[in-house]
């Protein structure tokens, strides 16, 4: 069977070729598209899971992944051999040999989307996606995102009596991002398990929301709120203000009409380190709530809080799941809104803020503002700490032996700079890696190398990350606020580190 999988995957690719726009789409997703569904791709014959239901464990080959380096690709991905609909489905990183889970001291599944190649996106249909480089990508198509997980390992469950519809016939493709711990080139599974029901059940369509929507890398930043000038406080008089009783937050949002009328029957959300949580509101119904997605944060013991080297934030183990057969009716022309809410307290970078909500068409539906359902909410039992959880991500050089270690700068002398400074990032090497500025001056990064690379701060006064750049792009932000900033490349941690300084502005005394 397995060896039919394979070949009817082959069988495959030949077929997408005669569906170029989702391909063309889909490949300039990622520059270096990845190799269509091949050797060691594949899903089993399937497992009985119930009366008209069965569960397809599929597998997909990462590739090979560089040592502490960070591979985001797309890939097509084998479509469970079935027509039905999806109830269950989930995800996981395994190793190639054993099907043992991986832990993330090796490898790190840090986001997976899947898309189905032969429908369109509900929300970015007609304007296509941006791609991991930041470019526009040529085309309106956009292959439908049906499921997503990130390291909360999310899972797909649908309330009884509803499904995604599936078709043996489509094609399904994946964009992923995994994260490499150790010094060694290593690769595993991507692992799939898809429930598919034959009976009939109402069709439930994915409708994803992601405040930086339509594009393949939707990051964004958080900048943390600017220290208080204590010493300029004190001068004045003014009484030592009373630590607030809650932290500074920063909530994004993005509105979402919902063309047609339905029932909102199930959803679940994705963010990074240093989430409060998502929540779904309706601007027009008073602004209430009537969604929200909680992450949950795992005890200081939990591995995603201990993985060394630090590549990036730990997030949180879990975001909490909501469904309900009745849902939340939905008129069309009604907005839902999504809001982001994330810690302000500290700078938190290359965050996510998405949910992916299904929608059951119902003309039936026809008030606005229609009863919030008694959700239910499915979430971890394991054991977790209120969060975000405080984190602070050190530059990681690699040692004589070719180890991970944390540095406090990078090698060479400080160069100091003026008020004005182009500085160049070439392939696995920042042109500059330490300098020094005035407060208030001006830093322009020019990429001009041939691989994609970014900036990202480690640790420092001002959340800052840039897209993927490359071929003369460049991405230019004033330093307005003292102290030492250490960025790194996201894509190359360990190889590409940058330490500025920036110097507060002297006093000018009054006359
Ligand atoms: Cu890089």
């Amino acid at each position: 069977m397995e060896a039919r999988s394979r070949s009817k995957s082959r069988a495959k690719v030949a077929a997408i070729a005669g569906f170029l726009p989702a391909v063309v789409a889909v490949a300039l997703l990622i520059p270096s598209a990845g190799s269509a569904a091949g050797p060691g791709s594949g899903c089993d014959a399937g497992t009985p899971a119930g009366p008209n239901k069965t569960t397809y464990k599929c597998n997909l080959p990462t590739g090979t992944i560089g040592g502490y380096e960070v591979r985001q690709w797309f890939a097509l991905a084998p479509t469970p051999p079935q027509n039905g609909f999806i109830t269950h489905m989930e995800t996981d990183i395994v190793d190639e040999g054993s099907g043992a889970q991986v832990p993330i001291s090796r490898l790190m599944l840090h986001h997976i989307v899947f898309l189905n190649l032969n429908k369109q996106d509900s929300t970015c249909a007609g304007q296509g996606y941006t791609g991991f480089d930041g470019r526009k990508g040529f085309g309106t198509f956009a292959p439908q995102r049906f499921y997503g997980a990130g390291e909360e390992r999310m899972k797909l469950s649908m309330p009884p009596g509803y499904g995604v519809p599936t078709d043996q016939n489509h094609n399904w493709g994946v964009v992923a991002m995994v994260m490499n711990h150790r010094s060694g080139v290593d690769n595993a599974l991507i692992h799939y398990e898809v429930t598919i029901d034959t009976g009939p059940l109402m069709p439930a369509k994915p409708y994803w929301f992601d405040v930086r929507d339509c594009r393949a890398d939707p990051i964004y930043n958080i900048p943390s709120v600017a220290k208080k000038k204590t010493v300029a406080a004190k001068k004045k008089g003014k009484k030592k203000r009373k630590k607030p009783r809650t932290k500074p937050t920063v909530t994004e949002s993005r509105d979402y009409v919902i063309p047609e009328s339905g029932r909102l029957i199930a959803g679940a959300g994705h963010v990074h380190g240093g989430a409060v949580g998502l929540t779904l509101t309706e601007p027009n119904c008073g602004n209430r709530a009537v969604a929200r997605s909680d992450p949950t944060w795992g005890l200081p013991d939990h591995p995603f809080y201990n993985v060394r080297p630090i590549l990036h934030e730990p997030g949180p183990i879990n975001m909490s799941a909501f469904g309900r057969t009745a849902g939340l009716p939905v008129r069309a022309g009604e907005t839902i809104r999504l809001n982001s809410i994330y810690d302000n307290s500290l700078p938190h970078v290359r965050v996510m803020g998405i949910m992916v909500v299904y929608l059951v068409p119902d003309a039936s539906v026809t008030q606005d503002c229609g009863p919030v359902p008694g959700w239910d909410v499915l979430k971890t039992n394991q054991p977790g700490r209120p969060g975000p959880i405080p984190s602070r991500i050190p530059l990681t050089g690699l040692d004589a032996n070719g180890q991970a270690t944390t540095i406090n700068a990078p090698p060479g002398p400080i160069r100091n700079a003026g008020r004005n400074t182009v500085t160049s990032v070439g392939d696995r090497f920042f042109g500059a890696p330490n300098l020094r500025v005035r407060q208030g001056s001006w830093i322009t990064w020019q990429f001009n190398g041939a691989e994609l690379h970014n900036v990202t701060l480690a640790n420092g006064p001002l959340g800052i990350g840039t897209d993927n750049l490359d071929g003369g792009r460049t991405f230019t932000q004033k330093l307005d606020r003292p102290g030492t900033y250490r960025f790194f490349c996201a894509l190359h941690p360990v190889q590409m580190q940058e330490r500025v300084i920036v110097t507060p502005r002297k006093h000018k005394k009054k006359p």
